[in-house]
């Protein structure tokens, strides 16, 4: 096979030009953006992902096109590694320079490429291509799929997919074990098979109802939570509301993010009994957090960093059931609930950290346990085990029933990457298990208020924070201004970094009330915006709004 880097070039003139001068960054999320200007930007990250399948020997390697959370006029692209993880941090400068060059340097370019890292461009190569519902994305991803095709790669479109799946697809690929077929159909089965055995027939136990709410965030979770209700054997009794049908916009007033920061519940909630449970995953179903309403209409959420105790304190009692040495561990970031972390610490005693934002931080951090439970707070997590964990617990499982669960918990969780729908999956099993309502979920500890703020400023990356984002040692002197500020209130703590998938500056605060919160929140809040070069509005004081 002979490649001519023309093609490249000739693409990428006649059909994906580059109309953007801005500089954009392969950031946590991958390239995020407006979708009017990723055109060029998904054909060069069809050719990267091209190049990657052959530098890891014609592994495959996944591409997914969604911009998450974010609102519908945005898109992204993210490329999957053949393990399921996240692209190589090497390999992301590479894409933040390719995507960067104008379409001139573009041939000579990625010529570059192939001779620094020694690629041969005539071996074969595997790119799978997946993309969420927005109207935008079927664009995007042909752009992509001519990206792998101007090199005479392979490429594989698997149409609309969360990203979850995606993740499933590549390592279902790349694997040889019976780890599952690359299919939509062999990753239903693979949880629904695993989830209803858990059950065994037991829909309801105690105070756990089968039933719940689920909040598809007018994204591609809502179908493939369709598709889940068609195949289960009623062993679960979902509503999905914000199906993405009709006018809905994707996360618009709804999906995980807005349950979170809003703290309050999605649009077209219907009318439910108090304390009926309920979930909302985001755009592109890798994220999901629980809520409920009680008897006085108030609003609670139980988030990622709930799910992660309820997690941990069932993987302990069954691995302590089993009698096997396994050592679990539970990692956080700087965005955990203060209360939560007292939990796990004072009363799980199960040893946790605190890493970076970002998945691939509390990915990395995970595996050095044998049984690593990694949650953000905002609903992202998944478990990983490690290898001899697995199989002591398959031996274990030979004799003892308890170890059995474990491994249908193995193949019901998504171990690459957090999945929205399995995550929901797990907690509903456990819930099961326990016998527990939202209330008795809710009883383990309770969430101090929290408040996050977002403040623009000249250049975000003025700021540059350490301790895991949880100290800020630039702009000189602001740190010294937040701890001042922090000491005048009980259980307060607050922080600022600047965000990975935002131009802006987002601040961080919990106190031991609602009122002191607002007021730690905007106080920090002012700080940035007078030290880290703020610009737009000035904050408005909440003690004296109510003048
Ligand atoms: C991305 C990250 C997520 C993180 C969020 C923070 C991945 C796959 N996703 O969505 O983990 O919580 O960014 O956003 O790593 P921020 O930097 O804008 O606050
Ligand atoms: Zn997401």
């Amino acid at each position: 096979m002979s490649i001519n880097l023309r093609t490249v070039y000739a693409f990428a003139r006649e059909m994906y030009p580059k109309n953007s001068k801005e500089t954009i960054q392969y950031g946590t999320a991958g390239f995020r953006g407006k979708a009017e200007f990723l055109d060029s930007v998904m054909f060069r990250m069809g050719v990267l992902a091209t190049l990657r399948s052959r530098y890891r020997e014609g592994a495959v390697i996944g591409v997914m096109i969604t911009a998450s959370h974010n609102p519908e006029p945005d898109n992204g692209v993210k490329l999957i590694d053949p393990k399921g993880e996240m692209l190589e941090s090497s390999w992301e400068k590479i894409a933040t320079d390719l995507v960067n060059v104008s379409d001139q340097e573009l041939e000579q370019h990625v010529g570059q490429i192939i001779k620094d890292n020694n690629i041969d461009v005539t071996s074969s190569s595997y790119v799978y291509v997946g993309m969420d519902n927005r109207y935008h994305s079927p664009r995007l991803l042909k752009a992509v799929a001519d990206g792998v095709i101007a090199l005479k790669g392979n490429v594989r479109e698997f149409g609309i997919v969360t990203t979850p799946m995606m993740h499933f697809f590549v390592v279902a690929a790349n694997t040889k074990e019976a780890y599952g077929k690359p299919t939509e159909e062999s990753y239903y089965e693979k949880l629904i098979s695993s989830f209803e055995k858990l059950r065994n027939g037991r829909v309801e136990n105690g105070n756990y109802r089968n039933s719940l709410i689920y909040d598809g965030a007018n994204g591609v979770g809502a179908r493939k939570m369709l598709q889940f209700i068609k195949r289960m054997n009623n062993s679960l009794a979902v509503t999905v509301i914000n199906q993405g049908i009709g006018t809905g916009k994707i996360n618009e007033d709804c999906g995980a993010d807005h349950v979170k920061v809003k703290q309050r519940v999605p649009v077209n909630m219907p009318d439910v009994e108090p304390f009926t449970r309920c979930v909302s995953v985001d755009g592109d179903a890798d994220r999901v957090v629980y809520f409920y309403t009680d008897d006085e209409g108030q609003f609670h959420l139980l988030d990622g960093d709930r799910i992660a105790t309820l997690v941990a304190d069932y993987l302990m009692e069954q691995i302590k059931r089993c009698d096997l040495n396994l050592r679990i561990g539970l990692v956080q970031t700087a965005y955990a609930n203060g209360a939560s972390t007292d939990y796990i610490v004072n009363e799980l005693k199960v040893p946790v950290s605190c890493v970076p934002t970002g998945v691939k931080h509390l990915h990395h951090k995970a595996l050095e346990y044998d049984v690593g439970v990694y949650f953000e707070a905002n609903g992202h997590g998944t478990i990983v085990f490690s290898d001899s964990a697995k199989s002591l617990i398959a031996e274990a499982a030979k004799t003892n029933e308890d170890a059995k669960s474990l491994l249908l918990i193995i193949d019901l969780i998504n171990e690459t990457v957090g999945d929205a729908i399995s995550d929901m999956l797990l907690v509903e099993t456990i819930l099961n298990h326990k016998g527990w309502d939202v209330k008795d979920w809710s009883a383990a500890y309770n969430d101090l208020p929290n408040l996050q703020l977002k403040i623009s400023v000249q250049d975000r990356n003025v700021i540059k924070t350490t301790d895991a984002e949880r100290v800020c040692v630039e702009p000189q002197g602001l740190q010294e201004e937040i701890n001042k500020v922090v000491a005048n209130y009980k259980r307060g703590r607050s922080f600022v970094r600047p965000s990975g998938t935002e131009d802006v500056v987002r601040v961080y605060a919990e106190a031991a009330t609602k009122e002191d919160v607002q007021q730690l929140a905007y106080e920090v809040g002012r700080l940035v915006q007078r030290l880290a070069g703020g610009v737009g509005p000035e904050l408005v004081n909440p003690s004296n709004a109510h003048l």
